[in-house]
Order: structure tokens, then sequence, then C-alpha cells
């Protein structure tokens, strides 16, 4: 497939912009090669500037849960946009939009509106340590929240010992508040807060990780972390910025039955546009500012077009969507897992509704981030760029999942499955 329009797009672009994107995983860097550019979307396709045609599965990294173009959505953000695109007072939509968030998500009482899902996650942790009056927070390895300064940590030596920054700029004593713990490792939580509890104000987590590819919780993981963070008067917070609205109608939360005391949420809610929320207990939100002292603003929060946008998205998301999407996630996954025996390459593929993700590995099982760095992604990049030539585009990093959307019939994921099957055979 020539992608010289590409190529050239992102020479250009280069010389603009640090590394020729607005954001990292975009460049390719974790499977190597340039980055497509991409002119348009249309259902479960995206056609990149050269004319070339992709069954995408990054999806905007999750948002275009009905697929590209979705009618239902840019007819809404049209009517929105001839009305005014924001006026920076309330407006109806907003509470249109809370009151439908509050109605679908079992945690949500109350519920603030931003503008990213790291936006969602840094003011939820503020606000946790308001309310509580601690300053420590636990997280798990491999899980992402955003680029807040707090949340990028990695483990110190063993999980008793303080966060370390993963990133320059990040001053050590912000790393410090933060704690770490192997994903689905409850012995571990606990140890932290033998040792630390009455400091911590929150663990966070993804409910199902989706940043280390795609790993689901063992059985009794979330109900413990529940019992923990009740028993040391810590805040539960479940990052559903990814699982939100896809794996079922109210999020994981719902999936599993585990309120927590705070939810982040981002990308579905969006539609496609940039939209953030995080809500709560009501006695926990009561905190934030103008009712509480914890501060938190926006200009752009509640922007009455991106409302438009998520509100038309999350209309749609009828009582036969997840249905749908579980089985469309079923058929692609269990199909990798028929390919991958007939062709004698060892896999693992984690799915849940709507998303999924493939491991090189002979392990037999992936549940935690060092499973994860075990496996082999240089195989996953070859896969990648073989299935990027053959019209299907996969994350392009084997730490990301693959989104299922709405579109995605059953003549996409048999196309897929092909694609699939000659690339294994190929190497
Ligand atoms: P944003 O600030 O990128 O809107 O959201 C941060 C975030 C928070 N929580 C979870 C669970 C997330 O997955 C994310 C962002 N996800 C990545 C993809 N895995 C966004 C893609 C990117 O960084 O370009």
């Amino acid at each position: 497939m020539p992608r010289t329009t590409s190529a050239a797009l992102f020479q250009r672009a280069r010389g603009s912009t640090p590394g020729g994107v607005n954001s990292p995983v975009r460049a390719f860097r974790g499977v190597g090669g340039d980055p497509v550019f991409i002119a348009r979307g249309d259902g479960a396709h995206i056609f990149d500037v050269d004319g070339n045609r992709y069954i995408d599965y990054v999806a905007s990294w999750g948002p275009m849960l009905q697929g590209h173009a979705f009618e239902p959505v840019v007819a809404a953000v049209r009517a929105q946009a001839e009305a005014g695109l924001g006026f920076g007072t309330p407006t109806e939509i907003e509470v249109e939009m809370a009151e439908t968030v509050v109605q679908r998500v079992p945690g949500i009482e109350q519920v603030r509106m931003v503008n990213s899902g790291t936006e969602a996650t840094m003011s939820a942790i503020r606000l946790a340590r308001g309310f509580t009056g601690r300053d420590l927070i636990l997280k798990f390895d491999g899980c992402y929240h955003g680029h807040a300064d707090s949340l990028l940590a990695k483990a110190g030596s063993g999980v008793l010992t303080f966060g370390l920054p993963n990133s320059p700029g990040v001053p050590a004593g912000t790393a410090r508040n933060t704690l770490t713990a192997p994903f689905n490792d409850l012995d571990a939580v606990g140890a932290a807060f033998a040792r630390h509890g009455e400091d911590i104000a929150a663990v966070i987590l993804e409910p199902i990780a989706g940043n280390m590819g795609c790993i689901p919780p063992d059985d009794g993981f979330l109900a413990g972390l529940a019992s923990i963070t009740e028993q040391h008067g810590a805040l539960l917070i479940f990052d559903e910025v990814m699982t939100g609205f896809r794996v079922a109608p109210g999020g994981a939360q719902e999936l599993y039955g585990i309120a927590p005391d705070l939810t982040t949420l981002g990308k579905v809610i969006g539609g496609g546009l940039p939209v953030g929320a995080f809500g709560g207990r009501a006695d926990v939100m009561a905190h934030i500012a103008p009712e509480g002292d914890v501060y938190q603003a926006g200009t752009l929060s509640g922007n009455p077009l991106a409302m438009a946008a998520g509100l038309a998205m999350l209309r749609s998301l009828d009582e036969t969507f997840h249905a749908r999407i579980g089985k469309a996630t079923k058929r692609l996954s269990e199909g990798v897992r028929e390919c991958a025996a007939r062709r004698g390459v060892a896999v693992v593929v984690n799915d849940v509704c709507g998303m999924f993700s493939l491991f090189f590995t002979e392990a037999g099982q992936v549940r935690s981030y060092s499973d994860v760095v075990a496996c082999d992604t240089e195989r996953y990049a070859r896969l990648f760029h073989a299935l990027l030539d053959a019209g299907v585009y996969w994350a392009p990093s084997a730490f990301e999942v693959a989104f299922v959307s709405g579109a995605h019939d059953d003549a996409v994921i048999d196309a897929t499955l092909t694609a699939v099957d000659e690339a294994l055979a190929n190497g």
C-alpha cells in the first residue's frame, strides 16, 4: 500500500510539532515505521491521505463507539454549532448530560464535566485528598490515568516503597505521594495499607486494565479493593475513561456490581469531542467548588457542542447495543484464537465487551504488568504492519487494546480474521 503522502506529511509535521504528533502513541514508536495520516472515517473504516482504506480498531482511542461519522452525532453537532459553540454560562444540555450520567452509572450521584480524561483523574485525586485530608494515593503498575504529575509514577523497588517519577519534570516529592502495586494483587494492596493505611487518600485503577493491553480483574479483586478502602477510610476511584459506557451500559462498575466512591469518564462520553467527567458519592462531590472548597474549574467544561455530541452518542446506546458489540467482540477474539491455534502460534487473547488484546506469549495467561512485559512485542509489531498492509488498522502499540464498535458487523469481523490468519501464517 503506497503511503507517500502520509510520509511527506509526517516529515512536514516534524518541522512544527514534537515528534510530528499531538500525542506520543500516534507516532508508531511502539511498532516502527511512519504513522498513517487519516483523511476521513465512515463507520468501521478510515481512509488515509493516499486513499487507502482500513478497518479501524483504534476508534480515536475509544470514543467512536458507534463507528466514524455516526450520523446522529454529526447531526447533533451541526445543529448545536448553528446555535453557537459555547457561552461560558450554564446551559440546559449540560443538565441533560449530568442527569443521563447519574441515571446510568451506578456509583455516580453527582458529576462534574471536564475536557479530558487527564483532567478528570487529576480532579478526582485532588478531591479525594481534600475530602480525606490525606496525601498518598495508590495506583497499579501498567494502569494509565492520563499525564497529571501524581499519576506519572512507577514502582520503586517493591510495593511498600514510594513511587519514582517516570517522566522528567515530575518532582520527586510529588511522585513520593504515589504508591504502586501489581494489578490483581490484593495481598500487595493489603500490605501497603498495613503500612500506610491512615495516610492513603485513595486507590485509583482501571477496573479493566486497557493501557497494558486488556486485562480484566481477577474474581474478587474489585470487591477486595472496596473492602480494604472502606476499612481504612480511603476512597476507591474507578477510572472508567476507557470502559465507561463501553463494557456495559453503566461501565465496568455495572458489569462487576461494585460501585466505587468516585468514577472518572472520558472518550465515549464526548462522542468524539473533548469531554471528560468525574463524579461519585454526593457527600464527596459536595466538597467541589463552589459547593465546597476543593477548587476545580474549566473554560470549556460542559461546552454545549461537546455535550451535544456526547449526548447523541449516549442516547444511541439502546438496550440491544451492548449485546451486539459483545457478540462481535467474541466473534473476533474467538476467531483470532482459532487462527493462532491453526497456525501454531502461542497467544493469549483477553477480551471484554467492546475491547480486546492479543499477546504473543506461551505463558497461557496475562493478568499483570509483569506478564505483559514478558510478551513478544516484536512479534506484535510484525503483526501490526502485516495487518496495516492488508487494510486493518490495529493499535500501533502492544500495550493498547483493539476497540470494537457498533459498526463492526460480521462481514467486517470476518474480513479482519482473514487478514489475521494470513499475517500469522507469514510470521
Ligand atoms: P486523556 O487525557 O487522553 O483524554 O485521557 C487519559 C486517560 C485516562 N484514563 C484512561 C483509562 C485512559 O485510557 C486514558 C487515555 N488513553 C490513551 C490510550 N490508551 C489515550 C491515547 C493517547 O494518549 O494518545
